[in-house]
């Protein structure tokens, strides 16, 4: 079951950076964007030197060619979350702007004032903020899962406020901060069984686990394809078909109709509806290149690599005078390991640690109330992907008792 590392890694030209010289990188900064391997890079650089043409309005060779390749991948990407149908798949910029389709189209034609929106104290800002505007706007109402000290979900809490009869119940399936992987299936099984929507936030778990909306039940679920290899630019919602269908369009113009009258216009099919103007072609590309590679190693794979080396990861960080970690356990977390270290700035470990080549974050990570949560203000944050190895741990760990040693 463990992944071909050596080649892997060569899959990764960037792995091989000096960021100064005779210090080589190690990136530990996965959680916020992923590395890129060859098979991505050189399919979106071979769209451009032979394909490039706008798509769904030639007949011509090659805006066909870039048709069948924009199509094509997100056939792949519904084949990979295991969606029944690829018109369950629209294209968007990012996990963020799936978020505001959703709440743009769905919410703003479903709920009124007084309408309860579950959110949970974990989420990233990108699912919060459309909801705090919703609520300006509309007067719906927000209530939060708490989060535990140990960082998981309080479960109980949720039932007691289900039975408020949420419309919607919006929740991250993996933490960016704390690497929590929340009991979806569970979470959206108790969301129906209230009649309410359930939106997943995939930004982080898409990347890292094998997921299956269908078998989650989920009704929408957002995604990034920086995070799973892919370029930067696009993302997906999956939604399904009968909410999809009756959604209103979320940006108007070109693509995204049917018909078009001086005073009115008919909307196009899914999934065209919600994608208007001229997508992120080579990036779609680049996005189905990223689904193959994954595919091609096995989610199954990559998500028991990146449990061993979490696991080893936060042996080796407890062992550390002075470091707190926070999040559940290894069997709970995907591979994120966020630290404060006694008497440091989380800026500071950041800066020095890049003195050596080691790229972690430092900061709220846009999860400022689940930070103020814990009654802190920032984090140093390690995350690893399939190309991680326990070296790096081992580098990072190092470095951080470098960091002890400065600051005496
Ligand atoms: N949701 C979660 C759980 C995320 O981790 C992120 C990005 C987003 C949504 C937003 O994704 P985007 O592609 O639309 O930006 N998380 C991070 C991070 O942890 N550090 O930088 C970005």
């Amino acid at each position: 079951m463990t992944l071909n590392l050596e080649q892997i890694r060569k899959d990764f030209p960037i792995l091989e950076r000096e960021t100064r010289p005779g210090v080589r990188v190690t990136y530990l900064d996965s959680t916020a964007t992923s590395q890129k391997p060859v098979q991505v890079i050189e399919a979106m650089n071979d769209y451009y030197r032979r394909s490039n043409a706008n798509i769904h309005r030639g007949v011509h060779t090659l805006a066909e060619e870039a048709t069948s390749m924009y199509e094509g991948a997100r056939e792949k990407i519904a084949k990979f979350i295991n969606a029944s149908s690829s018109r369950e798949v629209i294209y968007t910029r990012n996990t963020t702007e799936s978020i505001n389709l959703v709440a743009y189209s769905w919410a703003r034609a479903n709920l009124k004032a007084g309408d309860l929106v579950i959110l949970t104290e974990m989420e990233h800002h990108s699912n919060l903020v459309p909801w705090h505007m919703l609520q300006a706007e509309r007067g719906i109402e927000l209530e939060f899962i708490p989060v535990t000290d140990d960082g998981l979900l309080d479960l109980e809490t949720y039932k007691s406020l289900l039975s408020r009869r949420p419309k919607l119940v919006s929740f991250t399936h993996m933490s960016n901060v704390l690497g929590t992987i929340n009991p979806a299936a569970e979470i959206i099984r108790l969301a129906h069984e209230t009649g309410a929507v359930a939106l997943v936030d995939g930004a982080q778990s898409v990347p890292h686990l094998q997921v299956d909306v269908q078998a989650l039940d989920a009704d929408f679920y957002a995604f990034s394809a920086h995070k799973m290899c892919g370029p930067t630019g696009i993302g997906a919602l999956y939604g399904k078909t009968s909410l999809l269908e009756a959604m209103p369009p979320f940006l108007g113009g070109g693509d995204m109709i049917k018909e078009v009258k001086l005073r009115s216009f008919r909307a196009n099919t899914l999934p065209h509806k919600f994608e208007a103007g001229t997508p992120a072609i080579a990036e779609a590309v680049g996005f189905g290149a990223a689904v193959d590679y994954l595919s091609a190693i096995g989610m199954d794979k990559i998500a028991a690599y990146e449990h061993e080396i979490t696991e080893y990861a936060l042996d080796r960080l407890e062992e550390i005078p002075g470091v707190k970690l926070f999040g559940p356990s290894a069997d709970k977390k995907g591979g994120v390991a966020a630290f404060t270290l006694e008497g440091v700035h989380p800026h500071d470990v950041a800066q020095i640690l890049d003195r050596d080549g080691i790229a972690v974050r430092a900061g709220h990570h846009c999860a400022q109330p689940l930070h103020e949560k814990f009654g802190i203000q920032a984090t140093s944050r390690a995350s690893f992907y399939l190309y991680s190895t326990k070296g790096e741990v081992d580098l990072l760990v190092n470095g951080i008792y470098k960091v002890k040693e400065m600051f005496g």
